[in-house]
């Protein structure tokens, strides 16, 4: 769990997939907009980068990260993506609604990849302090937005592997 030892935007090593056929939607929270903008700007460079389309992105914004479960629900159910990031930053408070917020979108995320098996990859930033969002949106530990994109070329990658494997054996038969 350690970030602070990890650079967000550091893949040495990671084969990344070719992204030119790809349909990728994100949904991106409007609460700390400030953070929120980098985290998108981070995703879709890399997406960019790696070849997926700019018409092959599609964008929602919602209020908060609360809100993020019903907007990737609402890319998965009414577009033809192959995967959904869902990108928001939660600061700790001086209440509970942190964990309810973090606690609801969890699990929300969790329950999408399975009820859709379709990848929703899990970019929102849940920090202690203005500072560690700050550094992880573009600053000193990188870009959680460039992680969320690799993750989610590699989990379409992976999702088409399958399926073509699975398909081709019932050909073979
Ligand atoms: C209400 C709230 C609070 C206190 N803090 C955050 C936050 O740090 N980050 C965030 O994305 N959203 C926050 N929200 C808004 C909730 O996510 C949600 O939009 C509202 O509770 C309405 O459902």
């Amino acid at each position: 769990m350690a970030s602070a030892l990890k650079n967000l935007s550091d893949f040495g090593g990671v084969e990344i997939p070719n992204g030119s056929d790809m349909k990728i939607g994100i949904a991106v929270a409007q609460w700390n907009k400030e953070i929120t903008e980098a985290l998108l700007k981070g995703a879709k460079d890399t997406l960019l980068k790696h070849n997926v389309k700019e018409e092959n992105i599609i964008t929602v914004s919602v209020p908060g990260t609360f809100e993020l479960t019903l907007g990737a629900q609402n890319l998965l159910e009414y577009t033809d993506v192959d995967a959904v990031i869902v990108l928001g930053c939660v600061i700790q408070g001086d209440t509970r609604h942190f964990d309810f917020i973090c606690d609801g979108v969890t699990q929300g995320v969790t329950e999408l990849n399975i009820k859709y098996n379709q990848p929703v990859i899990f970019g929102v930033l849940t920090t202690n302090n203005l500072q560690q969002a700050l550094d992880r949106c573009g600053g000193a530990l990188g870009n959680k937005g460039d992680e969320a994109a690799v993750t989610a070329l590699q989990m379409v990658d992976l999702h088409n592997k399958m399926r073509d494997s699975y398909l081709s054996s019932y050909e073979n038969l």
